[in-house]
């Protein structure tokens, strides 16, 4: 059997900052347990996105704490969209009971701490799995530096018409960064609704009994009870891709964020030519299908 340092030396290591709104669906501390669980990753920290921030970075201590990670910088960030408006007293995570009561272990704004990391090493890649309103600040503040960011993003839809949660919450942040000419890669509900857990793979991970797996079975309780459904890997999908890109189909599009529409705003609408079925001029690589077998296999093997 070769030992887990061993793997750490054969295979090349990638570098990744999550971008989280950790604590309204399970999906973000599954994806941030998976991302920890995986030897071709290093999280190099952690960033809260959306509404309570500052709620949003004591549930993701405390699950880096559960996971003997407290070395992981969790930097928080900004909680308001652009210009959507949002119910900034709505209490997110409110469907666990207790908070890890520490001071935050990052004093740097998430916008700085995203820009410094990407200053340091261009090499390494945002997972954005929240709202992008963070990552909009970042491009904003400091273009020449995020112009060299890789970012891939839990978020959108091409093939239909579908205001998802991501986008529609601050559009003008998303059209900003899909409008940045930054190296963006996106994992839409086109492939992420096709992954979805099935109640014996939930009670695997409930009854693992390992003291680590400990919280997270607490948080899943908690949230099946509230939610009253299976979780959806929406999150986990995009940080599987980046230690196994042959999961998903890649496919260059061009994508923009509707802003104004009546109907539409926060939908990603796709430009194609329809006399030549191709597309304009991309600036995206869109997920237009997953191997879910694989994928949900590779998930509980690391989880548990
Ligand atoms: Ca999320």
């Amino acid at each position: 059997m070769i030992a887990f340092e061993s793997i750490k030396e054969v295979i090349e290591i990638r570098r990744i900052v999550i971008d989280t709104d950790i604590g309204d669906d399970i999906d973000d501390a599954l994806a941030i347990v998976l991302a920890l669980n995986s030897p071709e990753l290093e999280v190099a920290g952690l960033t809260t996105v959306y509404r309570n921030t500052d709620l949003r970075t004591k549930l993701a201590m405390q699950l880096l704490q559960a996971y003997k990670r407290p070395d992981i910088p969790v930097a928080t960030g900004i909680g308001s969209p652009l210009l959507a408006k949002t119910d900034m007293d709505s209490i997110p995570c409110q469907w666990l009971d207790e908070y890890l009561d520490t001071e935050p272990n990052c004093s740097e704004h998430a916008v700085d701490f995203l820009i410094e990391q990407v200053r340091r090493d261009p090499a390494i890649t945002i997972a954005a799995i929240g709202p992008l309103t963070n990552i909009a600040c970042a491009v904003m503040k400091a273009p020449d530096v995020m112009q060299q960011a890789n970012i891939v993003m839990m978020g959108g839809m091409h093939s239909a018409h579908y205001p998802e949660w991501n986008i529609v919450c601050d559009p003008e942040a998303a059209a900003i960064v899909f409008g940045s000419g930054m190296k963006l890669t996106m994992v839409g509900l086109d492939v992420t609704l096709k992954c979805r857990l099935i109640q014996s793979d939930v009670e695997r991970i409930k009854h693992r009994g390992k003291s680590e797996t400990a919280f997270l079975s607490r948080l899943l309780s908690q949230w099946m009870d509230s939610s009253k459904h299976l979780p959806i890997l929406h999150d986990p999908l995009t940080i599987a891709y980046l230690s196994h890109p042959d999961l998903l189909e890649l496919k260059p599009k061009k994508i923009s964020v509707e802003c104004k529409g009546e109907f539409t705003r926060g939908m990603t609408v796709e430009h194609r030519d329809v006399f030549f079925d191709r597309p304009m001029d991309t600036n995206v690589l869109a997920a237009v299908d997953v191997r879910k077998d694989a994928f949900i296999q590779l998930f509980l093997e690391r989880l548990l």
